[in-house]
């Protein structure tokens, strides 16, 4: 299996810049590239990442997107007078030229080709390469928007060339369009767009029509093209992961990519003179992490825009920081997205819903909205108003006065000393990279008695009292930072659960704890009476009641043995529920024979991981033995095995949780994807 993380980055691409005055093209300076990559110094991750040369690209991988015609005139351009290039510039929209951006042009593309090259050839895992110019606005004949050559779109031409990559998923987290790439891939099903972007109905750069939620791709590529067009500035990290929860993730997973490329723009985040948007740095902690199980984890991040070169700086660490595997930061404060982010996401999913089985039960759109452009242009407000925080009022721009925008630093991640420990029965060898948990402390007498009173109903009563200290101790080590994860093969799941929760609950480190159960069986739902447990239960069984306001019994028909069904649900439910709940601890169990398939229950032990600091205790049925070696590995940060494209979850199961998701939205906002009057109305809009 591939290792490491990827680090693509030269000085030289610093060498250029502006040389006239252009307000549109100020903001895009060599500093960008300087401190981006300073921090990565600075904060030790540089070091920790594998050092991939850049090289220039040839003619042949830019005439993979770009005309003959258009690279022989930049070609030209480094013996350009002043005059000459400012004329050349002139042809062309919001860029610049410089006797050396051709040069930085090549070393940008050949840059993020090296990075393609070291994951295919699996010389590392994933990677990051820090590049200017930047690429998703150039088109086949045209530089726009800072970009001479488009990066990305060259990059997914050259994988599919060179390594026979039958699926290319692009994410352009970017607060711009990359039109240049939806062009480049409008008729192609093999290579899935993916962009938001600040849009304004139409009103904001590069206001285009075809930017609108409505272009969803052309002929065979018809589906694979998903604009999420953002008509408000101030969006958060509710209003990014309900769109990735509820648009990006579930087609992602359908598609099922063979490599992840991702335009990894950072204007999209707080304190950006060009977004205007209120996400923090540390959100791209987890919308990277999120993209981390898809293709076997090959996913390649290419640095786009970003001007604020604070928020820049911690952007590109915490991406840098997830693609080593540390754990996430918890995000804090999810209040749900606002009302305007929900209608595109509603507008989205209504757009695209026969061209994928996983919305084949999204909400129609009110006739009257067929448009956000049409219909909302006239009712639009002045842009920003209804923001606080991020958004600077057009007259401050026009003055040349950013309101400066301040936030707290991401707090630091520290990687516990032991990163994955096992508890297995006596004898067993532990999995790769796993050392046996022994118990290092006796359990007091409190303790002691608590667990005879609760849980000596058996025959052989010391040996199960022995077996679940061993497992208290294990969650207070875990508590304690000492220990990541944890994984334990017991003879009862149930009594394991409810042993650990009880005396996770009663500790006062821990204070949320969520119980993910995967199958039948008999859970005990009790300690979820306040809140300081939830528990989600994927099961068959249909009689499962819900037993109080934070047990989410989930019903579907085939069990967890329907893959599409099971993945709806840990994308869909569990997963902006877990995100909301913000949890201390994730207890994940697996039920003797839940049927689940082994790689879905990977992708859920993976997708997981970027809850509670990375502090997952899994329980398993001694029965499922055979779960324990690839279950270590997912606990490990390895990347869990594609799916398959994933087809429709059965048409009964797809009511039941929409059924479902429309009764939890009331309580929980992260699961709202649907606009008007079957959705309630979150509480946060009225700030909004
Ligand atoms: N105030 C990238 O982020 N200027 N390009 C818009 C509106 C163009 C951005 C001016 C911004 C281009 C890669
Ligand atoms: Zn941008």
């Amino acid at each position: 299996m591939a290792m490491g993380t990827a680090l693509v980055y030269d000085e030289e691409m610093t060498k250029y810049k502006l040389l006239w005055v252009d307000p549109a093209c100020k903001i895009e300076v060599p500093e960008r590239l300087t401190v981006s990559h300073e921090a990565l110094v600075l904060s030790g991750l540089a070091e920790r990442c594998v050092s991939i040369p850049v090289r220039e690209a040839t003619d042949g991988d830019i005439l993979l997107v770009h005309s003959e015609e258009y690279l022989e005139a930049v070609k030209k351009t480094p013996s350009l007078s002043l005059e000459d290039l400012m004329t050349f510039t002139q042809q062309y929209g919001d860029v610049y030229f410089h006797p050396n951006i051709y040069h930085c042009a090549k070393l940008a593309v050949g840059a993020t080709l090296q990075l393609v090259d070291s994951v295919m050839m699996e010389k590392v895992k994933n990677g990051m390469a820090l590049v200017r110019p930047p690429g998703h606005h150039s088109q086949r004949s045209a530089a726009n928007g800072f970009c001479v050559f488009n990066n990305v779109a060259i990059a997914a031409c050259y994988a599919k060339k060179n390594y026979g990559v039958k699926r290319v998923l692009i994410v352009d987290w970017d607060v711009h369009h990359g039109q240049g790439v939806q062009y480049q891939f409008e008729d192609d099903p093999s290579v899935l767009y993916f962009s938001w972007h600040r849009y304004e109905h139409q009103s904001y750069w590069p206001k285009l029509r075809e930017s609108d939620y409505d272009s969803v791709g052309k002929d065979k590529g018809a589906g694979f093209n998903i604009n999420v067009p953002w008509n408000k500035v101030g969006m958060d990290n509710s209003d990014y992961l309900a769109a990735f929860f509820h648009v990006l993730l579930p087609v992602a997973y359908e598609f099922c990519p063979d490599l992840v490329l991702v335009c990894a723009g950072f204007d999209s985040a707080i304190g950006d003179p060009e977004g205007h948007m209120c996400a923090t740095p540390d959100i791209f902690a987890h919308l990277t992490h999120l993209l981390m199980n898809l293709a076997g984890g090959k996913l390649c991040a290419v640095l786009e825009g970003g001007y604020n070169l604070t928020s820049l700086a911690q952007s590109v660490c915490q991406t840098v920081q997830t693609l080593l595997g540390d754990p996430c930061p918890p995000p804090k404060e999810l209040p749900g997205p606002c009302k305007s982010a929900v209608e595109s996401i509603h507008c989205v999913r209504s757009a695209h819903k026969q061209y994928w089985c996983c919305f084949s039960h999204a909400a129609d759109l009110p006739v009257s909205e067929r448009s956000t452009k049409r219909c909302k242009a006239e009712e639009k407000q002045p842009t920003g108003v209804e923001h606080t925080g991020g958004g600077v009022q057009e007259e401050d721009e026009v003055k040349g006065e950013e309101l400066e925008v301040v936030w707290p630093e991401p707090p630091l991640r520290p990687a516990p000393p032991a990163h994955t420990v096992v508890v297995l029965p006596g004898g067993e060898a532990p999995p790769d990279g796993c050392k046996p948990f022994t118990s290092q402390h006796t359990p007091s007498p409190v303790i002691l008695n608590r667990l005879r009173e609760s849980f000596s109903e058996g025959s052989d009563g010391e040996d199960t009292l022995t077996a679940l200290c061993v497992l208290i101790d294990l969650v207070e080590e875990m508590e304690r930072n000492k220990i990541r994860n944890g994984l334990a093969l017991v003879d009862s799941v149930s009594t394991a659960m409810r042993c650990a929760v009880q005396h996770a609950v009663t500790t006062s480190l821990t204070n949320r704890v969520l119980l993910v159960c995967v199958g039948d069986g008999v859970v005990p739902a009790h300690f979820t009476h306040d809140g300081k447990a939830i528990l989600v239960q994927i099961s068959a069984k249909e009689s499962e009641v819900q037993k109080s306001k934070y047990h989410f019994p989930v019903y579907l028909k085939k069990g967890c043995s329907d893959v599409a069904g099971f993945m709806q649900t840990v994308l869909s439910i569990l997963l902006p529920l877990a995100y909301e709940y913000n949890p201390s601890l994730v207890l994940l169990a697996l039920m003797p024979h839940s049927g689940v398939f082994h790689d879905a229950w990977l992708q859920l032990t993976g997708l997981l991981q970027s809850l509670a600091h990375g502090h997952t205790l899994v329980l398993m049925q001694e029965s499922e033995k055979v779960f324990v070696n690839s279950t270590a590995s997912a606990l490990q940060g390895n990347p869990a095995p594609s799916l398959g494209p994933l087809g429709a979850p059965l048409p009964e199961d797809m009511v039941s949780l929409e059924r479902l998701r429309q009764r939890m939205q009331q309580d929980w906002k992260l699961l709202q994807n649907t606009d008007g009057d079957m959705g309630t109305k979150s509480t946060s809009d009225e700030h909004r």
